[in-house]
């Protein structure tokens, strides 16, 4: 292996948070003990592999900003191979446990199904050799069915069933190649599954493509013995005007028409649950209340632009909550905190992308302390509970668990002269204590 842009870099270490340099964790230390055990097993953090090693800063307005040695003219499989090794040495500055990836964001494409396929295993297996010397672990694979316009109409909900069996053969290969790589999930984000104009869209018939598709991953994933979670990624809008997994409700709905509900979990991204009008605490609540939470991409949106832009995150409020939500959830067991976030086109240096992970994993693992103290303290979870309270008498519970009908619950309801008094929600007291816990509270 030569040299790569990151060689130079020293492994980033904690330093604790009064640190002066920037390239150093302030909150992040990767052994810190919280809630029984290490905080890197805890968040799991990922390096996404499109935006770190593939990114190059267009925009709809401008041509790239960065350039790397890998996108050089040259042949396509050597380049592929500086990049993983550069990507291998970002892993190792970086000290984060895990990556995710893109077929096409690994492997350069064929003339030919088999001749992309060939490439993408020729490459497979060479970051299955840079995984025999580095730490870095699989957090989950993917394909990229929405980049080549090939899949401009949708990847398995294509109009044309060629598009269906491309996709099935692509899905299949990075099945294989995430098992061989030891991957803990695979992902399925819908890139183009839905739809511009519903002029040209039978909606039934794409949502009967959708669904089987998802039976045959499933039933792959079971043939081949792959331990992984099956993840969907809900997102509402962006590339198409009506993306069908809108969000985490949109997709359970959709997992139980197709009675995958116990198969298939969610992998959530911040700036979809912003797309979608509700914050990422909601959607990793929502996900947790149905029993299909799964994993995080960590990023944010630009509330300005209401674009998928894709930002490192720093606010600590909404990150505490969510990291609260994700403990609630029982932790992220095998899914991770992938940082799919990307630098800004005018932020081009190789230490740009070092300096955007470092603040992204403090800012997660200040965010994860704080909401496990604020649950080992317990007064938060105490007023909750005593809003909830009446349901643990016993005709309460007797209503809950269906043993009481409409007309006897009225008949009850007259004999006891019901008469309900409004209470008090209690909203400032408890955001006066949730702020005291995460601004003022040392961790
Ligand atoms: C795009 C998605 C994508 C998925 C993986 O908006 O976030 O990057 O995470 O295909
Ligand atoms: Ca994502
Ligand atoms: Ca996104």
């Amino acid at each position: 292996m030569s040299d790569t842009i990151f060689s130079g870099f020293s492994t980033v270490k904690y330093e604790g948070p009064t640190t002066e340099n920037p390239l150093a964790y302030r909150w992040y230390d990767p052994d810190k003990v919280v809630l029984g055990k290490p905080l890197r097993d805890h968040l799991r953090f990922a390096v996404a592999y499109w935006h770190s090693l593939a990114l190059t800063g267009t925009d709809p307005f401008g041509g790239p900003t960065i350039h790397r040695p890998w996108m050089d003219p040259g042949d396509p499989i050597a380049q592929a191979k500086v990049k993983a090794d550069a990507a291998f040495e970002l892993f190792r500055t970086l000290d984060l446990p895990f990556f995710c990836f893109h077929d096409a964001d690994i492997a350069p494409p064929g003339d030919t199904l088999a001749d992309t396929l060939r490439n993408f295993h020729a490459i497979v297996d060479y970051l299955g050799e840079k995984m025999q010397s580095y730490p870095t672990r699989l957090l989950w694979g993917t394909a990229n069915m929405f980049s080549h316009p090939r899949f401009m109409a949708g990847a398995s909900t294509n109009p044309d069933p060629d598009v269906f069996a491309w996709c099935a053969a692509t899905v299949k290969n990075c099945m294989d190649a995430t098992k061989q790589l030891g991957g803990s999930n695979y992902v399925l984000w819908g890139g183009r599954e839905g739809y511009e104009t519903l002029l040209n869209t039978n909606m039934k018939q794409e949502f009967e493509q959708m669904g089987r598709f998802l039976t045959l991953v499933v039933e792959y994933k079971h043939k081949i013995g792959f331990q992984g979670q099956i993840l969907i990624e809900p997102k509402p809008k962006e590339p198409t005007s009506h993306q069908y997994d809108f969000d985490c409700a949109t997709v359970y709905g959709f997992l139980k028409r197709f009675g995958l509900e116990n198969e298939v979990r969610v992998n959530l991204e911040a700036n979809h649950a912003t797309l979608a009008g509700h914050t990422f605490e909601h959607e990793i609540a929502t996900a947790s209340s149905f029993g299909i939470f799964g994993s995080l991409d960590i990023n944010r949106g630009d509330p300005l632009l209401g674009w998928d832009t894709d930002q490192f995150p720093n606010d600590l409020w909404s990150m505490t909550m969510s990291m609260y939500h994700v403990i609630k959830a029982g932790g992220l067991t095998q899914g991770g905190c992938n940082f799919d976030a990307k630098v800004r086109r005018q932020s081009f240096t190789p230490e740009d992308l070092v300096c955007a992970h470092v603040g992204g994993a403090d800012l997660c693992a200040r965010a994860f302390c704080t909401a496990a103290k604020i649950i080992e303290d317990g007064k938060y979870d105490a007023l909750l509970a005593k809003r909830y309270a009446g349901w643990q008498a016993p005709e309460a519970q007797a209503m809950l668990s269906g043993k009481r009908s409409l007309d006897a619950i009225e008949e009850k309801a007259l004999a006891d002269n019901l008469n309900p008094q409004p209470r008090s929600g209690r909203q400032e007291e408890i955001e006066n204590l949730l702020m005291r816990s995460i601004y003022t509270d040392r961790i």
